[in-house]
């Protein structure tokens, strides 16, 4: 592989050429770059949300859900109010963390079905090989979606390829989301706790002979689906396909939070001695919400904000690990969604009901699915003592996609040619030194071709479509920002300083500049952002 220099003319480059060679060479190297006074190589940790919405955190402006935790990392790191997913979904926004790309240049990235096959090429280089093959441990414990193996999966077998594969040190995995089968983990290759005596099957087209589901028995379960969520019954409730077979390795969703930190304890404690990259992307809020019976309750909008609460709690114990283990001072924190939010996502579980108002987009119009700023602007946090100054509040343009080359500029490193092709180096943006951020963004909604752009405080909706499962009861608020979706075949313009809601289409009041963003959008789903920038 080559590696050659990545200058940016618009952004600031990472400096020097270098990757995977001798971990010698990487510290000579960073020691003569040492132009600014950031620290290289601090522990890195991504805790991760799914469909928490920009509105649900106590800093954005949350009420009705407490969120102590968050709060406080945002109190004593930054603050960004103009960080985005780059999709409306999870596994496109997951695959751009990784990749570096928009997910819209990769057909497969979209929603995965459970036996999906891995979406991301083995062979490529991403952000983890990026952490591995400078020297850190890296870990992912939590939810996966991004596909396993490479074909029909043997969940008694090893499943593989998947996060090692990928440059994972370790891997404990909810393999999809937690409304689809299997409703096990995955440790590694294999799925955890499988009784050999009695093996898993999963089917995503027909049923097991025999096997109850949400459609045939609904007095089983604990709240009401649709009809895409009335496969299998599991824990009480009815989730998308089916499987039949090993009990043993079920996963306990009450009491996924508190598995999923205690993993995140014993690898923290084992590696505080050298420097990790943990990706931590957690389950909440997303579908079926079941909190910990000690969240029930802890927020007064039902089981979507006590979801929330206990997502905020793992935030909390993350933080006290490190505190713990001595190494809070040199470990970076992000905290963001893969997604804006949804209040019914396929179940009854009184999420609309209780929602009593609370703006889980924050100002924004629309949630998870849609193109509109709540479906991808999300809370982004960073947090890093002594590094980070407290209490910064940045409105600087950055998505989740700038994250591969904002880290490589972190640890010292020049991309590979021809990977993250979408990603910018934003670090000084990431860590609140500069109010600098993306000239332009892309936002994906579901599908391929239905995308939002932000240039400036323009936001241009080229060709509205949405799939037509998604319909108006997704949103909670019964107001303008939430629904109708547009008409189709009209081109939306928003000024967002002035309605940051995006109510009033103005495209007819500025014919110019939807045409100069129309020509920016085709260039950017023909070439990348690299190419773009450099261009200028
Ligand atoms: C959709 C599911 C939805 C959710 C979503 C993935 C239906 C009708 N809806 O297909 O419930 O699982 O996939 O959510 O099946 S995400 O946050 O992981 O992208
Ligand atoms: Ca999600």
């Amino acid at each position: 592989m080559t590696y050659k220099k990545r200058t940016l003319k618009s952004v600031s480059a990472p400096l020097l050429p270098f990757f995977s060679v001798m971990v010698a060479a990487l510290f000579l190297f960073t020691a003569c770059n040492n132009e600014s006074t950031t620290p290289d190589r601090p522990n890195v940790i991504i805790i991760y949300a799914d469909d928490i919405g920009f509105g649900d955190v106590g800093v954005y402006g949350s009420e009705l859900i407490p969120t102590p935790f968050m709060d406080e990392m945002a109190r004593t790191g930054l603050k960004m109010t103009s960080s985005y997913a780059t999709a409306s979904t999870c596994t496109p926004s997951r695959y751009s963390i990784l990749t570096g790309e928009y997910a819209f240049r990769n057909e497969r990235a979209q929603i995965l079905d459970g036996d999906a096959p891995l979406l991301i090429d083995p062979d490529g280089f991403n952000i983890v090989r990026m952490f591995q093959e400078t020297g850190y441990r890296t870990s992912i414990i939590g939810k996966w979606h991004l596909g396993l193996g490479e074909g029909e999966i043997d969940w008694n077998g090893a499943i593989k390829p998947g996060p090692l594969e990928l440059g994972f040190d370790e891997s404990f995995i909810i393999p999809t989301t937690t409304d689809r089968v299997p409703t096990v983990y995955v440790n590694g290759h294999y799925v955890k706790n499988l009784d050999p005596d009695d093996p898993l099957f999963v089917n995503y087209r027909e049923n097991f002979e025999g096997e109850p589901t949400g459609a045939s028995h609904p007095e089983m379960l604990r709240y009401l689906a649709d009809d895409q969520h009335s496969g299998s019954i599991l824990d009480g409730v009815s989730r998308i396909g089916f499987q039949k077979g090993g009990a043993s390795a079920m996963w306990d969703d009450e009491m996924m939070s508190m598995d999923l930190v205690d993993l995140a304890e014993e690898f923290i404690s084992e590696n505080k001695d050298n420097p990790f990259f943990l990706f931590f992307p957690l389950h909440q809020n997303h579908v079926p919400r079941m909190p910990n019976e000690k969240f029930v309750g802890s927020s007064v909008t039902g089981l979507r904000g006590d979801h929330t609460v206990e997502f905020d709690w793992s935030v909390g114990e993350i933080a006290r690990i490190l505190e713990e283990q001595g190494i809070r001072d040199n470990t970076l924190i992000i905290i963001s969604s893969d997604n804006g939010p949804i209040f019914d996502d396929g179940y009854d579980d009184g999420a609309i009901e209780n929602a009593h108002g609370h703006p889980a987009s924050g100002p924004f119009r629309g949630g998870k699915y849609t193109a509109f700023e709540g479906a991808t602007r999300v809370p982004f946090i960073v947090n890093w003592p002594g590094v980070v100054q407290p209490g910064i509040v940045s409105d600087a343009k950055f998505s989740q996609v700038d994250l591969m080359a904002s880290f490589a500029s972190l640890l010292g490193i020049r991309l590979p040619d021809d990977t993250g092709v979408d990603s910018l180096d934003l670090l000084e943006v990431m860590l609140g030194k500069s109010f600098d951020g993306r000239p332009h963004i892309l936002q994906q909604g579901a599908g391929t071709d239905h995308m939002g752009l932000r240039v400036g405080d323009w936001k241009l909706i080229p060709n509205p479509r949405v799939p037509n499962w998604v319909s108006p009861k997704h949103n909670a608020r019964e107001n303008p920002i939430s629904t109708p979706m547009p008409t189709r075949n009209t081109k939306y313009l928003f000024n967002l300083a002035e309605d940051p809601g995006e109510t009033t289409n103005v495209a007819e009041l500025h014919p110019e500049v939807v045409e100069e963003m129309m020509q920016l959008y085709e260039r950017i789903l023909s070439e990348n952002d690299i190419t773009i920038l450099n261009s200028r």
